[in-house]
């Protein structure tokens, strides 16, 4: 009597060859099943090139676990026999496979762990649900950092005492006990402005084969109401190509990554950052390779410290860190709107017209691209809907849709705990509002924009000016009592009357003009 399959079913964001649901797979029998799902695709309305990344790679995933001698049952969005959902497609797999089990590991996205936990009733056969051991850091790891002595939580959590566990843990970077150059962080020699005369590496771009144009033709057809440019597409796909984007990033841009960190320049999207987000979230590059491929640059004294400090402190720090906060506050997390923010987002977070220079920059380059730097999502795009109020919920959901990055679990964190302050504190010290000034300094988008960055008041002056203080002033009670905003709610007390009126009157008249449109 023949054997029964083991069913393995992975997910879009899980297409790496050392994934826990595969291991001790047995090639000759098992197999796999992969799905795109309508259900997935348009649980928000994705940008329209993520679409086409992701399932681009998951096919070439498919083709390649198949080349290693594994079958994948595939089942493609335009099979007519695609239920559209994730449970419905498990559930005709295991009957069509006749398998014996299943076996899967733990969805990244608490929506999909609750759907996969109901499925295990709705199966006839058991469903396995494995760690995720990608991440460094388990679960029992962070809520164990996270927790005191008595069980209790904290009432704000700091990534930098977590990194440092996390330095000790890995070892990269440490000599001995102690870090490397002797601090743990290099972050005060990474905010440099960019020069004019440094030159800007180039991302290399990478031809979609057959295979990709299928993907680029399905989405064109299927989504074409989504948001986002499809085309041009040249993001690598597969895991080969991704190691060689690796190698480029190591050799090219590493070595400028901690002095321009913080930088902004018009129609350059991309500067020194890696670009490797979406690549690391969708399982094709392990975050381990990347922080030893770092490490070993600074060790043959190919890029300095403070670049690949900064690099290994944002995937083994600010990443694993932000996916424990996640887990840790689900499901309430989703609800936190600590500042009660509740106004529109305005349609030109959708359009890119805005008068706004910072801003059309950044949302075009987003529509564009599905990306942006960390810069632009937070000091300008963040700080934007911080100031201005804008409900949390829809911040969520338009950052969820616009980057092909974007997965719950390191979104929302993102979003409701650094860029908005929305859980009132647990994952930043302090709200990162800043005015016009900061953008200034950082960027050359003021140069170019129709408001004037050095002007504070009226028609012409640059809206960042008056709505940062509009922002302290709405959420004076809130704020006053946080410590590290001391100096700057002493000087919104101390500020003339008649100034105060000003920046009211600025504020309202911005809140119903025509930048604040909403369909
Ligand atoms: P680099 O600047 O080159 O950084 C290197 C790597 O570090 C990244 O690839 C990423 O893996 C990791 N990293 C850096 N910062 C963070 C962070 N804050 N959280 C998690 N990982 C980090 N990142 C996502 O992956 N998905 C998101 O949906 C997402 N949404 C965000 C929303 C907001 C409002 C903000 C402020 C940040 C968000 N980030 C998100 C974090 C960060 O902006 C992106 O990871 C980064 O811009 C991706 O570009 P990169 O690969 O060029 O990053
Ligand atoms: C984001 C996404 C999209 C657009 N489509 C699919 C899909 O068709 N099939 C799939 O397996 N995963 C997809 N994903 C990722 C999931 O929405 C989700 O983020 C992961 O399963 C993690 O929980
Ligand atoms: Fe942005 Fe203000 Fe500068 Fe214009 S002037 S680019 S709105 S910061």
């Amino acid at each position: 009597m023949s054997e029964r399959p083991v069913l393995r079913f992975v997910l879009g964001d899980q297409l790496s060859f050392g994934l826990s649901s595969l291991a001790e797979a047995d090639r000759a029998c098992d197999i796999i099943l992969m799905a795109e799902v309508m259900g997935e695709a348009t649980s928000v309305r994705h940008h329209k090139k993520k679409i086409a990344f992701l399932f681009s790679a998951m096919r070439h995933h498919a083709q390649a676990l198949r080349d290693d001698g594994f079958t994948v049952d595939y089942l493609a969005l335009d099979d007519p026999n695609n239920p559209g959902d994730f449970g419905s497609a498990l559930a005709q797999a295991v009957k069509r496979n006749d398998v014996c089990r299943v076996v899967m590991t733990e969805p990244s996205e608490w929506r999909v762990l609750e759907a996969a936990q109901s499925w295990r009733e709705e199966l006839d056969v058991d469903l396995e649900i494995r760690p995720d051991d990608r991440f460094l850091a388990s679960h029992e790891d962070f809520v164990s950092w996270a927790t005191r002595k008595d069980g209790s939580h904290p009432k704000t959590l700091r990534m930098e005492y977590f990194y440092r566990e996390m330095r000790r843990c890995t070892g990269y970077l440490m000599e001995g006990d102690d870090p490397a150059g002797g601090e743990w962080n290099f972050d005060s020699q990474n905010r440099k402005a960019l020069p004019e005369d440094v030159p800007i590496p180039k991302r290399p771009a990478f031809e979609p084969d057959q295979l990709t144009r299928d993907v680029i033709a399905l989405v064109g057809n299927r989504f074409s109401g989504h948001f986002g440019d499809l085309e041009p597409f040249d993001y690598p796909v597969t895991g080969e190509d991704a190691k060689s984007y690796l190698d480029w990033f190591i050799s090219d841009a590493l070595p400028g990554f901690g002095d321009w960190q913080d930088a902004m320049k018009q129609d350059e999207p991309l500067l020194f950052h890696s670009h490797l987000s979406a690549l690391i979230n969708c399982g094709l590059l392990d975050p381990r390779l990347c922080c030893e491929r770092a490490e070993e640059a600074w060790q043959k004294g190919e890029a300095p410290l403070n670049a690949v400090e900064g690099f290994v402190r944002q995937i083994i720090g600010w990443r694993e860190f932000i996916r424990g906060v996640y887990w840790l506050k689900m499901p309430d997390y989703a609800k936190v709107n600590a500042l009660s923010a509740s106004r529109p987002l305005p349609d030109f977070f959708w359009t890119g017209e805005t008068g706004m220079n910072c801003l059309a920059q950044s949302i075009r380059e987003t529509r564009a691209n599905a990306y942006a730097h960390h810069i632009q999502r937070l000091m300008v795009i963040g700080n934007f809907c911080l100031i201005a109020g804008i409900d949390p919920r829809e911040v969520q959901e338009w950052f969820l849709i616009v980057y092909f990055d974007a997965y719950e679990w390191v979104e929302m964190p993102n979003v409701v705990g650094m860029a908005l302050f929305a859980d009132g504190g647990f994952l930043a010290s302090k709200p990162y509002a800043a005015s016009g000034a900061y953008i200034n300094k950082m960027s050359d988008y003021c140069g170019s924009c129709r408001y004037k960055v050095r002007e504070k008041q009226g028609e012409n002056a640059c809206p960042f000016n008056y709505l940062y203080w509009n922002f302290l002033k709405e959420n004076q009670e809130v704020l006053s009592s946080n410590h590290r905003m001391g100096l700057i709610m002493g000087s919104l007390a101390k500020m003339p009357h008649e100034k105060l009126e000003g920046i009211t009157e600025d504020s309202q008249r911005f809140f119903g003009g025509p930048e604040m449109k909403v369909a």
